[in-house]
């Protein structure tokens, strides 16, 4: 009982930063996202009779503790809707072009949720595979999609109507994601631990809520527009709003270096000379740096020799999952 399924990572450009739900992953806001063509996860799950327990190789590497875990756990909840009691072999390879830390939790589940449900015979719509894939990593419900993904937050208790919707997909808009790697990463929090820190105790978290939730209408209206300039300095404050609320939480952090912030600076610089950029940060200190194709020549060169940049990952606009 065999699978094997494909899918991208995103970026938020609304971002997911709290949940109301710890163990069933709802968030508390609803959020959106691209899914990039550059970074994927290819993830084959193998049910067999005879294993005592679920194995996880990542890279062709055995994976134990905490990420074996997270694969286990999940699959229990794939066991629990099959009605079979089967473990299995999980072999991911991650499809990210350089090894500075850019694996992402969102490809990896959303692949895992669609490999191990087809393994297991399930078949499921992508309404319930978002679902499902939501309760591994949230951010990992939008992945199922390609182009502009909303993961709709909704109000159930159950969380039976939390899951993604496609805004757009990936031919709507041709646009440019690139990812700026930094060649020195600190340690860091978890989105896991940062968001929750951050609801338990930021003051500034009320404002983020509020404000959260009219950037989405808003930027859902400049997407359709393809309205560029709209979409980025949305995108761009509401990833300075959800970076200010770790600054206030107790005890207060941020995800960002010295060279996270010299990435910012070059970006607001490109937009004073004409050139529109626009950059958002997730919970790390790499930056992804959106633009029109048409300017991918300045805004790689100026990008490239900022201090402490380790590489430049260039990506379109992706597709959902697939089956190989
Ligand atoms: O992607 O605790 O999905 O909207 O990347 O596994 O549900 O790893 F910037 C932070 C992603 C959070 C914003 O959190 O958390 C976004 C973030 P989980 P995720």
């Amino acid at each position: 009982m065999k699978a094997t399924a494909r899918a991208h990572t995103n970026i938020a450009l609304i971002k997911y930063w709290g949940k109301r739900n710890e163990s069933l992953i709802l968030p508390t806001n609803s959020n959106l996202s691209v899914t990039l063509d550059g970074f994927s996860t290819e993830t084959t799950v193998d049910f067999q009779e005879d294993l005592k327990a679920d194995t996880f190789f990542l890279n062709k590497q055995v994976i134990e503790g905490d990420a074996l875990r997270k694969v286990a756990v999940f699959l229990d909840k794939v066991r629990a809707l099959s009605g079979k009691k089967i473990y299995a072999q999980v072999d991911s390879l991650n499809h990210v072009p350089t090894a500075a830390g850019f694996a992402s939790s969102a490809s990896g589940l959303a692949a895992l949720a669609a490999a191990s449900t087809k393994a297991i015979g399930l078949s499921l719509d992508n309404t319930e595979l978002s679902r499902l894939a939501r309760q591994g990593s949230g951010s990992a419900c939008r992945s199922i999609y390609g182009g502009f993904v909303e993961w709709q937050m909704g109000e159930r208790e159950d969380g039976l109507d939390s899951y993604a919707v496609q805004v757009a997909d990936e031919s709507h808009w041709d646009i440019r994601i690139a990812a700026v790697v930094l060649s020195k990463t600190m340690k860091k929090i978890s989105s896991r631990e940062g968001m929750r820190r951050t609801v338990e105790t930021s003051p500034f978290y009320a404002g983020w809520i509020e404000q959260t939730s009219k950037d989405i209408q808003e930027i859902k209206q400049a997407i359709a527009d393809k309205d560029f300039e709209k979409t980025g300095s949305i995108a761009e404050a509401n990833c300075l709003r959800m970076h200010a609320t770790t600054l206030g939480a107790n005890p207060p952090f941020t995800y960002w270096q010295d060279t996270t912030m010299r990435v910012m600076q070059t970006v607001q610089d490109l937009r004073e000379q004409g050139i529109p950029a626009y950059f958002t940060i997730d919970a790390g200190p790499n930056v992804k740096v959106m633009y029109l194709p048409e300017d991918e020549n300045k805004v790689k060169s100026r990008l490239q020799v900022i201090e402490g940049v380790e590489d430049i990952i260039i990506s379109k606009p992706g597709s959902g999952i697939s089956y190989l």
